[in-house]
């Protein structure tokens, strides 16, 4: 008799190989529909543009031209780098002729990019950062993209987008695009947080890691320590008691993507405070912090500006700024609780006089 098939590990590496991106969306939604079909669709072309500026980051040393400035300066005031004009467009490129994506909003773009033949039809929007971390594109270290999907709301007649000025409950879907040792594509459509590492002999990204869960306290804590001296005391009581205490260590990239990706897998804290000087901190709100405080919140941590959660802040302009807290809900909390001391002491010393 013939002994029955017995599944062996070429049987599970096949269907883990199979495991893309689209299909995986499909899965979590458990559901064919116009709407699963419709973030399926989204997520692989986010997934192509991965692909495009990966490639492009990976021969960009060899190519003339790749590197370095272009001369301009965007929205933010910070100098543009090539391949931050790059990876913008592939986004762009991407998403012509797809029918689903009306507008595009970057940090690279003072206003955001309608894409005539998707619009009105296309009904969703994609913000996102391209290439974030770019100060690091130069030396070969690694980068990012994040990017966030919102579905449009009413017609935008009048071409301000101000349907995008609401907080970050209304995203859809969000994640980034790691550019490091290998590219890995992490994503949420809220329901939980799964990774994905391209196989570059395949051309495809194929599930690494499913269901991510932030650990509730982890060891580091992530923040450009060279700003000390621009902080709030709240946040300089947060610094000298890390530093007082065994149990910690600091670790920070200049990319935020490759540094919220550490606090993902191993916990502990980022944050980019305000300053005395700028409340609102450097880090954009709807295609940075946004976009990762969805992540945070679906693999159960916490994201905050250091005194309101993240989701719950509505920009006032579509390149508005907030601080950042986020990570372990232990260590946000800790974070948190400075702030707040502080700010007890400050209401205190007032009723004083
Ligand atoms: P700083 C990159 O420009 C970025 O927007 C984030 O990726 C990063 O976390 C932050 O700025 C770094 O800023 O002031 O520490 O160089």
């Amino acid at each position: 008799m013939v002994d029955a098939y017995q599944p062996i590990d070429h049987e599970y590496a096949l269907d883990r190989d199979c495991t893309t991106l689209s299909r995986h969306v499909l899965q979590q939604l458990q559901s064919f529909g116009p709407d699963a079909q419709d973030l399926s669709t989204l997520m692989n072309r986010i997934a192509l543009a991965g692909k495009l500026v990966a490639r492009r980051l990976s021969r960009a040393g060899l190519m003339a031209g790749a590197l370095g400035f272009t001369g301009e300066m965007n929205v933010q005031g910070e100098s543009v780098k090539k391949m931050d004009v790059y990876a913008n467009e592939v986004f762009i490129s991407v998403f012509k002729q797809s029918g689903m994506v009306c507008r595009l909003a970057s940090e690279e773009m003072d206003e955001p990019y309608y894409i005539p033949e998707n619009c009105p039809v296309g009904r969703y929007t994609l913000l996102y950062d391209p290439i974030d971390g770019s100060s690091n594109v130069d030396i070969n270290i690694n980068v990012g993209s994040i990017f966030a999907i919102r579905q449009q709301e009413g017609e935008d007649l009048d071409g301000s987008a101000s349907d995008l000025l609401q907080s970050g409950r209304k995203q859809i879907a969000a994640g980034y695009i790691l550019y490091g040792p290998s590219t890995m594509l992490v994503y949420s459509i809220g329901r939980g947080v799964h990774a994905f590492t391209l196989d570059p002999s395949l051309g495809e990204f194929i599930l690494s890691n499913e269901d991510i869960k932030i650990p509730e306290h982890g060891p580091v804590y992530s923040v450009n320590e060279g700003n000390f001296w621009q902080w709030d005391e709240g946040i300089r009581d947060y610094i000298r008691y890390m530093h007082r205490h065994d149990g910690y260590t600091a670790r920070y990239s200049g990319a935020l993507v490759g540094d919220f990706h550490r606090i993902l897998f191993q916990g502990g804290v980022f944050l980019y405070p305000g300053s005395v000087k700028k409340p609102e901190g450097k880090l954009r709100l709807l295609y940075e912090s946004a976009p990762l405080a969805f992540l945070a919140e679906q693999a159960g941590g916490r994201a905050s500006t250091g005194i309101q959660d993240i989701l719950d802040v509505i920009p006032d302009k579509l390149h508005a700024r907030s601080p950042l807290v986020i990570g372990s809900t232990e260590d946000v909390a800790l974070v948190e609780s400075f702030i707040q001391e502080r700010s007890r002491q400050q209401t205190e010393a007032t009723a004083v006089r």
